[in-house]
């Protein structure tokens, strides 16, 4: 038996050293339920009570000495296999690398944010509202009742009966109008929608930018001084401005405001078409049906509003002749600005 017990030590030995030894079968093979280490052991029967425990220390020695050898060549896989994927994973930090692309700011962007700063600085907030709206919001509040003609110049995009995409953003102010009491003093930029077909100058979605101020003793002479400060800060110190009457449901009196043309001052050029002045938003006093149906009494509290559209001025401010170009992402274009 001591014979059959060296052998089995060697022979282990022997095959556990070959370098692509299958290591769990040897495992079996040697040390498993049915291998030769057990079978020898199960002859141990037949052995005098002297040899058998002389016998058993040296068959647990031997599975000892094969159960580490058996973790010594796994841990030198593990170790091997290890060092292989090292090797086969090293980053040449020398290559040149992809260059990096940094994007631009969209000049639609630019030009609200640039909007919004003077606004913040004459003492405005800035409220936004759902381009989602209900009927009554977008037309109705606004002193637009049902089969009122200004619904056919701002005919939008009806979800139902009484919802539908916003046509501007006077739905905000309503909005505000209700929860707040005076003094209010907003602008509201945002995406609005109108059922146009597209072309150079016209886009089914647009932005626009709307204030309102609403206190007591609020006349044109406060519309007059916020806008043509707004302009100078706008477009330049010498910048003036006109207001042409107008009509808008909303607002009463109503003006169409011009701002002096900032490339030839005023003298008339391909820009302005030769007309020294261009024209930029539309604005008046706020119509007393809506401060009313608001719940604010128009008798105690009078307002101002106006609203102008973003893509327009932006395509007076940069020379852009087609709108397009601001919704095509081409990245030629876009890179120009910033
Ligand atoms: C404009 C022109 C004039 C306007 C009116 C109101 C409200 F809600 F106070 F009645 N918000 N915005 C307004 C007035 C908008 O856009 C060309």
């Amino acid at each position: 038996m001591k014979e059959m017990l060296e052998k089995i030590k060697a022979e282990a030995a022997a095959k556990l050293s070959e370098a692509n030894a299958d290591l769990e079968a040897l495992r079996v093979q040697y040390l498993g339920k049915k291998g030769e280490l057990t079978s020898v052991l199960r002859g141990m029967g037949q052995l005098s009570a002297e040899e058998r425990p002389k016998i058993g220390q040296m068959a647990n020695e031997v599975r000892a000495y094969i159960e580490q050898l058996i973790e010594e060549k796994s841990a030198a896989n593990r170790a091997a296999a290890l060092e292989k994927q090292l090797a086969a994973e090293t980053v040449d930090v020398t290559l040149p690398t992809e260059p990096a692309t940094v994007g631009s700011r969209h000049p639609l962007s630019l030009v609200q944010t640039e909007l919004e700063d003077i606004f913040i600085g004459l003492g405005f907030e800035i409220v936004e509202g759902p381009e989602v709206e209900y009927d009554y919001y977008n037309f109705q509040a606004l002193n637009i009742p049902e089969n009122h003609p200004a619904r056919d110049t701002q005919d939008t995009f009806y979800i139902t009966d009484n919802i539908l995409l916003r046509s501007q953003t006077s739905p905000v102010q309503v909005r505000t109008m209700e929860k707040k009491k005076p003094p209010i003093r907003i602008i509201s930029p945002g995406r609005v929608y109108r059922s146009d077909a597209v072309d150079a100058t016209h886009s089914p979605l647009f932005h626009q930018l709307e204030g309102l101020v609403v206190d007591k003793g609020i006349t044109m002479g406060d519309l007059k001084g916020t806008l043509e400060l707004f302009a100078k800060k706008m477009f330049g110190e010498d910048t003036r401005i006109r207001f042409r009457p107008h009509h808008f449901p909303f607002t009463e009196p109503s003006a169409e405001v011009d701002v002096s043309c900032f490339v030839c001052g005023g003298k008339g050029c391909s820009l302005c078409k030769g007309e020294g002045w261009i024209e930029i938003l539309g604005a008046g006093m706020v119509h007393p049906n809506v401060l009313r149906g608001c719940g604010i009494d128009p008798d105690v509290y009078s307002g101002f509003a106006f609203g102008l559209g973003i893509e327009r001025i932006v395509m007076r401010k940069y020379n852009i002749d087609d709108m397009r170009l601001l919704y095509e992402n081409d990245v030629r274009f876009l890179k120009q600005f910033d």
